[in-house]
């Protein structure tokens, strides 16, 4: 068992009204373990290969044996994106960026609106299952980005610094099939405070 889910640091009922308890409870004990499950399963086929970090190994995926290729993709995928997914939320986070990353926001997209405008979109827009990012390029710009399943842009060699989860599981049972009333709610639990902590790392 070599990865476990990450410690969740609020309780499942701390994002409401906009991200519920029951989504919560289930997309984190049962979506994301299953991820956890399923890659711990492919990898131990391979110790070799399970002794390589996962970001690593999915920043180039030709290292990974091909019949656990894409079992590593998407449950690897999972996992590394759930982690982050939780980990930009907060009930009582940093509310908007500011300092280097607001600068690097409006340099790139005009303004901060413009900018969740375009990540709206973006995820609105991801075709059945899969996630929105902002990303920060290897020219060291910002980048919004989607990606479908559980692909995560590492693969594509960009470093993401905010995720979002449109998976149906993440929004279903709270806003049925209302996906862009659950993407402009969703900025009212983002941290700021660990997306710019992110930007500083990627950089
Ligand atoms: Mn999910």
């Amino acid at each position: 068992m070599k990865y476990t889910l990450p410690i969740l640091t609020y309780a499942f009922d701390a994002l409401e009204p906009f991200i519920d308890t029951q989504t919560m409870n289930i997309h984190y004990s049962k979506h994301h373990q299953a991820y956890v499950d399923n890659v711990n399963a492919a990898l131990s086929k391979y110790p070799e290969v399970a002794e390589i970090e996962l970001l690593e190994l999915l920043k180039d995926l030709d290292k990974v044996p091909a019949d656990i290729r894409g079992a590593v993709r998407n449950n690897g995928g999972g996992h590394i994106n759930h982690t982050m997914f939780w980990e930009v939320m907060a009930p009582n986070g940093k509310k908007e960026p500011t300092g280097a990353l607001l600068s690097e926001i409006e340099k790139t997209f005009g303004t901060l609106s413009s900018m969740k405008e375009q990540f709206a979109t973006a995820a609105k827009t991801r075709f059945g299952s899969g996630w929105a990012w902002l990303v920060v390029t290897a020219d060291n710009e910002l980048k919004i980005v989607s990606t479908a399943n559980q692909d995560n842009p590492v693969s594509e060699g960009l470093t993401p610094i905010l995720g979002l989860d449109v998976w149906e599981h993440a929004y279903y049972l709270k806003y049925q099939n209302r996906r862009p009333e659950y993407i402009e709610q969703w900025w009212n639990v983002v941290n700021w405070d660990v997306v710019e902590r992110n930007f500083e790392a990627a950089k």
